[in-house]
């Protein structure tokens, strides 16, 4: 097991220009997942994180009852204003909720250098559903995850139901799963991560990582706790941390899982339904300990 203490990336100094990322997502009135997951992770983590939000949802513990959607122009609006004047050295995608944002954002990134085959790194986590099955990507807007998203991915990372939806793998084993990798960067990755923390046949959570050359089989232990809302959004975010921080993709993955890990085991409970993953954890810890 990987020693908490350790997770740790460069710190400014005080006074000096941290790191910056950019997160293009959605807000989670629940305060557990989307641009509230990320940015938590990105402070705990010593960076300035910058945001264009795609949608407003109307959640709480027990599901999502609504959301209202930024216009397009204004979601690439918000990333040309920070990338020209704030800068980034790497970015994510959560929720982007229909076709048009993924084309407003796709353009926006191709002109400010976001992207695989461009100088920052662009995470993509292919955000499909909420964990309670609310839908937060329009059905029609699967072919331009497809066809327009997952080409600009310096690394994929869908969960199970997501590499489902995109690429009609159904993931119950190590060969489903490898599948699933290949089809994802047959659409254009660069990396795929396959995670496997919904296969629930182990004690632990084997996801695997590929560029189709190597294959990462990345095990954390298995955090069996029912409050694990936004455990996807703060894993794309720590691997996003990781990258602009120059690390290797395999190396900012398994960073990131460890990561991740830690948080599931300071989740905590909230409201009536699923509590959030604790992306402050090492905050918590160490006032606590
Ligand atoms: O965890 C995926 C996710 C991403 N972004 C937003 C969400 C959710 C899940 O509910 O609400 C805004």
């Amino acid at each position: 097991m990987t020693d908490p203490r350790t997770l740790r990336l460069p710190a400014p100094a005080r006074g000096e220009t941290p790191a910056r990322v950019l997160t293009i997502a959605g807000s989670d009135s629940g305060g557990g997942a989307g641009i509230q997951a990320d940015m938590r992770t990105f402070a705990t983590l010593g960076l300035h994180a910058c945001v264009a939000v795609t949608a407003v949802t109307v959640q709480n513990s027990v599901g999502v009852s609504g959301f209202s959607e930024i216009a397009p122009d204004v979601v690439a609006a918000q990333i040309r204003s920070v990338v020209g004047d704030i800068g980034v050295s790497a970015a994510k995608t959560g929720m982007l909720a229909s076709t048009a944002i993924i084309e407003a954002v796709a353009a926006a990134a191709d002109e400010v250098g976001i992207g695989r085959d461009h100088a920052v790194p662009l995470v993509v986590d292919p955000v499909a559903a909420s964990m309670h099955g609310d839908p937060l990507l329009a059905a029609d807007a699967l072919d331009a995850v497809r066809t327009v998203l997952i080409p600009r991915a310096t690394v994929v990372t869908p969960n199970l139901d997501e590499v489902r939806l995109i690429t009609g793998v159904q993931v119950t084993d190590a060969e489903s799963q490898r599948s699933a990798a290949h089809a994802l960067l047959e659409l254009g990755a660069r990396w795929a991560l396959v995670k496997g923390g919904h296969l629930r046949t182990s004690q632990f959570s084997p996801d695997l990582l590929s560029d189709g050359h190597e294959y990462v089989e990345l095990s954390a232990e298995r955090i069996d706790t029912p409050h694990d809302h936004g455990a996807g959004d703060t894993l794309a975010a720590a691997i996003t941390a990781a990258l602009s921080h120059g690390m290797t993709v395999p190396d900012a993955v398994a960073f990131a899982k460890a990561w991740v890990t830690e948080g599931l085991r300071w989740a905590y409970p909230l409201g009536a339904g699923h509590g959030p993953v604790n992306p402050l954890w090492r905050v918590w810890a160490d006032r606590i300990s």
